[in-house]
């Protein structure tokens, strides 16, 4: 299976941490095509690629991908257009959301085809992962 895993760049970083964390656990059920998402010593000068080649690369691994895992906590502007994307090339999307970390989006929770899995701690966030991978 191979997983798109989605989370903030340049909308903030305060929940890099976690998206290793789950980049890890994620590498179980398959191939994450997007680790560097998770890298936390990603910054604006450790990139050499141009926005217009991330955009090519990152829409063609969307295209391959199985399953898109997207970590919504953290409101991004490229998250929420690979979601629509994904939501449009027919993938399987799963968000996940830390309550208490600010307002989800109405046009991602208020979607009935979008499942959130809301998460206080990691290890909360495993277990109904590993439920929801494992169907
Ligand atoms: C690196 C550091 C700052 O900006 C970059 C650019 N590098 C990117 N590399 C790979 N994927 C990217 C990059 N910028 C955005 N993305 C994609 O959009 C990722 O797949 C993320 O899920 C999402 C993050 O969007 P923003 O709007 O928060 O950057």
């Amino acid at each position: 299976m191979k997983i798109y895993f989605a989370g903030s760049i340049r909308g903030g970083r305060d929940f890099a941490v976690d998206y290793e964390l789950i980049v890890s656990r994620l590498g179980a059920f398959g191939e994450v095509l997007t680790e560097h998402v998770a890298d936390q010593n990603l910054n604006d000068h450790g990139e050499t690629l141009s926005d217009q080649a991330i955009f090519e690369r990152d829409i063609n691994w969307l295209r391959e991908a199985d399953l898109v895992i997207a970590e919504v906590s953290q409101p991004s502007l490229g998250v929420g257009y690979e979601i629509a994307a994904g939501l449009s090339l027919g993938k399987r999307i799963v968000c996940l959301f830390k309550p208490g970390s600010g307002s989800l989006s109405a046009m991602i929770g208020g979607n009935r085809n979008l499942p959130v899995i809301e998460y206080s701690g990691i290890d909360e966030l495993f277990t109904k992962l590993d439920r929801l991978l494992a169907q």
